[in-house]
C-alpha cells in the first residue's frame, strides 16, 4: 500500500542519502539499507504480528532472527513489529505462523491523528469533558513536556523544584525533571519516589501518564488526604522524558516506531539532522539494555541496528548515565519506569538465571497490590523474555531501592490519546482504580518505614549529613564498572535528623549472606568533615547516632 504522508517525509531523506552513496568511488564505505529502511522506502506494509511461540525452543529461535520485537509476549506467543515483506520472509522461512494485530501500523497512525484531533475538538466544545488532571486532550511534543515542567515550577515554588539532568542527550538537549514535596528547597532527608517514562521513544504513554501523576499530586495536595499525607512525606522525583532525541524523532519528525536514542557511531555525536535520516533510523542503543547491572548478558544485541542494542559499553549513553546518577544522588527508596505495552508490572530479576531476590516477598505483595489497580498481570521480568541491562536491572542491586518495570496498554505503543485517561483513572473492571492508584500506593509504599531504612539521631542544626557508598556493579562479563551513592540532608533546627534510606547492604551482598555500611559524615556547608561514621542497617530497621563530636566543633 502506498503511504502518501509517509513517503513525503521520506523523500528527500532519501534522496539524501542517495547523493552520499554516488558522490564518492566508496561505496563499500556506506552500509547498505537495512531491511526496516527498505520497508519504508518501498512503503511496503509495516505491521503488528503476533507470532505463536508454543515452546521456549520457539521463542528462542525468533530472538535470534533479530526481528523488532515488540516485547509483549504472552504465555504461547510474542508481538513482533515486521518491516516490510523481508521480515515476513524471514519469520515464514523460519516456519513461523502468526496473527496480524495491525496490518498497517503506518496507516493506524494516520488514523490515531484524526482520532485525537476529533476528540480535543468535542473537548473543546464541551461535547465531552477534559478528564486528565492536567486538561491534555493530545499527546505531548516535547516542548510541552518542558513547558508544562517549567509552568508547574513556577506556579508551586515551595512544592516543585526543577532539576536539570547531569548530560545533556547526545543531539545536545537538557534533560529536564522536578521534585516534588511540601518545603521542596528544604534538604529534610524524606524518602524519595522516582517516575520516568520515555526510555523508549515509541512509548508515548509512558511519559503522558508521569507527567499526569505530577500534575494530580499538586493540584491534590491539600484536597485528598493521602495526596497531602504524600507530599508531607516523602520526595517525588519525575523525568517524562528520558530520551528527548528518539522522542522527538517518534513524536514530531515522523519515524513513529523509533525505540532507541541517537547514537549513529560510537565514539560520535551525531551531526544535525543525523539521526532522523531515514539510511539511519534503525541506528541507536537502547537506553533500557545499557545500564551497568549485568550488561552485554542474555536479551541484548551487539548490533547498532538492533531494537536492543547495549551499547558500546555499559553507560556508554549519556541520557542512561543521567539515570545513573539522578538515582545516585536521591535516596529513592521506590522508582517506576514507565514503558508500553502489555498491561504488566514487572520485578526483578530480569533473566531467569539470577534467582529471586532477597526481597521477593516484599517486592512481589507490593507489585501485587499495585498490578490490582490497574489489572495488570504481576510478574518477574524475565518471564516476558530475559533481558540485561535495564534499568531496575541496574537500580536495584545498586540501591536495594524497589523498582518496578509498568508496561502501559494492551497492544499499542501509542494508542488514540482517549486512552490516556482510562490508563490513569482505569476503566472497567479498574475503573476509579488505575494507575493512579496503583502509584499512590507506590508513593505510600515509599513512606513505610518498614520498608526501607531509617538513621536517625542528635546533630547541630544546619550541618549537612551525607550518606555515602562506593562499589563496583558487575557486567555479564565480570568487568566492574564503579558507582557512588552520594546524598544529602541538613540537620532541621530542631537538632534532631531523620534520614530515611535505602538499607546499608546491596542486595547482591544479602544474596551472599554479607553486609556493607554506609559512611555517614557530619560536616559543615563548607564540605569540611567533622565527624565520620559507618553505619550499618538493615531494611526495616533504624538506628541511632548522635553526632556529638560534630556538634562539639560546628
Ligand atoms: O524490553 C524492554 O526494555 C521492556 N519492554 S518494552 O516493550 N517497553 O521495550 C521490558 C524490560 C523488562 N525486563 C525484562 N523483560 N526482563
Ligand atoms: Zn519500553
Amino acid at each position: 500500500m502506498f503511504h502518501p504522508a509517509r513517503w513525503h517525509r521520506l523523500v528527500p531523506l532519501a534522496i539524501a542519502a542517495a547523493v552520499v552513496v554516488g558522490a564518492g568511488s566508496h561505496v563499500q564505505a556506506v552500509a547498505p539499507p537495512d531491511r526496516k529502511v527498505q520497508a519504508y522506502e518501498k512503503a511496503e506494509l509495516i505491521q503488528l504480528l503476533r507470532i505463536n511461540t508454543p515452546t521456549m525452543a520457539d521463542r528462542k529461535r525468533l530472538n535470534t532472527l533479530d526481528l523488532d520485537l515488540a516485547e509483549s509476549a504472552g504465555k504461547n506467543y510474542v508481538d513482533v513489529v515486521a518491516y516490510g515483506n523481508q521480515d515476513r520472509r524471514l519469520l515464514k522461512l523460519a516456519g513461523f505462523t502468526w496473527s496480524v494485530l495491525e496490518d498497517d501500523l503506518v496507516g493506524a497512525d494516520q488514523e490515531r491523528e484524526r482520532a485525537d484531533a476529533a476528540y480535543a475538538k468535542a473537548v473543546k466544545t464541551r461535547a465531552i469533558l477534559a478528564t486528565l488532571p492536567s486538561g491534555r486532550t493530545a499527546y505531548r511534543q516535547l516542548a510541552d513536556y518542558n513547558n508544562d515542567l517549567a509552568s508547574l515550577a513556577s506556579q508551586y515554588p515551595t512544592k516543585v523544584k526543577p532539576i536539570t539532568l547531569k548530560n545533556t542527550s547526545l543531539e545536545g538537549r537538557t534533560v529536564r525533571g522536578i521534585e516534588i514535596s511540601r518545603d521542596v528547597n528544604v534538604s529534610n532527608g524524606k524518602p524519595v519516589f522516582i517516575m520516568m517514562g520515555l526510555h523508549h521513544a515509541r512509548e508515548w504513554p509512558s511519559g503522558e501518564l508521569t507527567m499526569e501523576f505530577a500534575y494530580d499530586l499538586l493540584k491534590n495536595d491539600g484536597v485528598v488526604p493521602r495526596i497531602t499525607n504524600i507530599l508531607d512525606k516523602a520526595r517525588i522525583v519525575i523525568v517524562p522524558v528520558v530520551n528527548p532525541d528518539g522522542f522527538n524523532l517518534s513524536r514530531t519528525l515522523g519515524y513513529e516506531m523509533k525505540r532507541k536514542n541517537c547514537r549513529v557511531t560510537n565514539g560520535q555525536i551525531p551531526t544535525t539532522g543525523q539521526c532522523a535520516q531515514s539510511s539511519n533510523q534503525s541506528r541507536g542503543t537502547d537506553l533500557n539494555r545499557n545500564y551497568a547491572g549485568f550488561w552485554g548478558g542474555p536479551g541484548a544485541s551487539t548490533s547498532l541496528t538492533s531494537e536492543t542494542y547495549r551499547g558500546a559499553s555499559a553507560f556508554s549513553e549519556p541520557e542512561s548515565r543521567n539515570i545513573q546518577s539522578l538515582v545516585s544522588s536521591y535516596q529513592a527508596t521506590t522508582l517506576i519506569t514507565n514503558h508500553t505495552y502489555s498491561n504488566l508490572v514487572l520485578r526483578e530479576p530480569g533473566y531467569a538465571g539470577a534467582g529471586n531476590t532477597p526481597d521477593e516477598a516484599l517486592y512481589k505483595s507490593l507489585g501485587d497490590q499495585m498490578a490490582a489497580q490497574n489489572g495488570y498481570d504481576s510478574q518477574f521480568g524475565y518471564e516476558l523474555y530475559d533481558t540485561t541491562g535495564t534499568t531496575e536491572d541496574w537500580s536495584y542491586y545498586a540501591t536495594g531501592g524497589l523498582g518496578f518495570t509498568f508496561e502501559h496498554g494492551a497492544s499499542s505503543f501509542h494508542p488514540a490519546f482517549s486512552n490516556i485517561a482510562n490508563f490513569y483513572f482505569g476503566s472497567g473492571s479498574t475503573a476509579g482504580k488505575g494507575n493512579r492508584e496503583a502509584y499512590l500506593i507506590a508513593a505510600e509504599s515509599t513512606i513505610n518505614p518498614a520498608r526501607h531504612s531509617i538513621i536517625t539521631g542528635t546533630g547541630p542544626a544546619g550541618a549537612v549529613l551525607r550518606l555515602k557508598k562506593s562499589f563496583n556493579t558487575k557486567t555479564w562479563n565480570g568487568t566492574l564498572i564503579p558507582d557512588v551513592l552520594d546524598t544529602t540532608m541538613t540537620v532541621p533546627a530542631s537538632g534532631t535528623y531523620t534520614y530515611h534510606a535505602n538499607p546499608s547492604t546491596r542486595p547482591i551482598t544479602v544474596q551472599q549472606g554479607g553486609t556493607e555500611s554506609w559512611t555517614l559524615t557530619c560536616e559543615r556547608p563548607t564540605g569540611q568533615v567533622l565527624e565520620t561514621r559507618a553505619i550499618t542497617v538493615a531494611r526495616g530497621a533504624s538506628v541511632t547516632a548522635n553526632l556529638t563530636t560534630c556538634a562539639a566543633a560546628f
